[in-house]
């Protein structure tokens, strides 16, 4: 079997979305594959609960109980490995990766960011895209390496950015085309 990790620091709806696709579609019976795991930096997140409705393993990994960045990403490279996954999938985690641990899953890490990159990487992309003045927006989901957001591009959806909206109308869009891209992006990665 093909294992899936889903590495989650928030809410968790493009984890879910993942997830609901899986088995909506059969992965385990039409691809080999299963999403194993799912892992959360935050002890609150909401998506911890959302995977466990789905019958999804969880497992809590609180940052802040670490030295530092190389600590914590030692350890939770230990807890993803158990599950010796084919894909590590980043879905709205917000701990900025070490250079060792983005190595170690070369080929297997992948991420969905909510912006069309290259534009604005980092964080607080929808009103740094509504401050600029931008007619369309978006998400990209790209391969994940050292450089924050620079990975090769797997897949991008474009909306529109209209008149009165804020940061988190906007974010509702584009939210709503990373639950339609994202579970087709593991997928074709799953078949690769
Ligand atoms: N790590 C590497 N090495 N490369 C990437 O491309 C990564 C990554 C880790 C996460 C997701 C990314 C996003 O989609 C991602 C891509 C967190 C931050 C951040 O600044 C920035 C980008 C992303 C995720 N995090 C702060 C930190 O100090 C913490 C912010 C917080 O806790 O609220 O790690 O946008
Ligand atoms: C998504 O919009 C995702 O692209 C974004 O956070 C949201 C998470 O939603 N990710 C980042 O901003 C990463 N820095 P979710 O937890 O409901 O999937």
């Amino acid at each position: 079997m093909k294992n899936i990790v889903i590495l989650i620091s928030g809410s968790g709806s493009n984890m879910a979305a993942i997830v609901e696709t899986a088995q909506r579609e059969r992965w385990s019976d039409t691809l080999g594959a299963t999403v194993a795991a799912v892992i959360s930096n935050k002890p609150v997140a909401a998506g911890l609960a959302v995977a466990n409705a789905l019958g999804v393993p969880t497992q809590v990994l609180d940052h802040t109980g670490f030295a530092n960045r190389e600590a914590f990403d030692a350890a939770l490279a230990q807890a993803i490995d158990v599950h010796t996954p084919a894909l590590v999938v980043l879905a709205g985690f917000l701990r900025i990766l070490t250079p060792a641990f983005v190595n170690h899953y070369a080929g297997r890490l992948v991420n969905i960011h909510p912006s069309l990159l290259p534009a604005f990487p980092g964080l607080n992309t929808h009103q740094r895209a509504i401050d600029g003045g931008c007619r369309f927006a978006g998400a990209t989901v790209h391969r994940v390496t050292a450089e924050l957001d620079h990975g090769p591009i797997l897949d991008q959806a474009v909306v529109p950015v209209l008149p009165g909206d804020t940061a988190a109308t906007l974010a509702a869009r584009v939210l709503a085309q990373e639950h339609r891209i994202y579970p087709q992006a593991v997928k074709t990665l799953l078949k690769a």
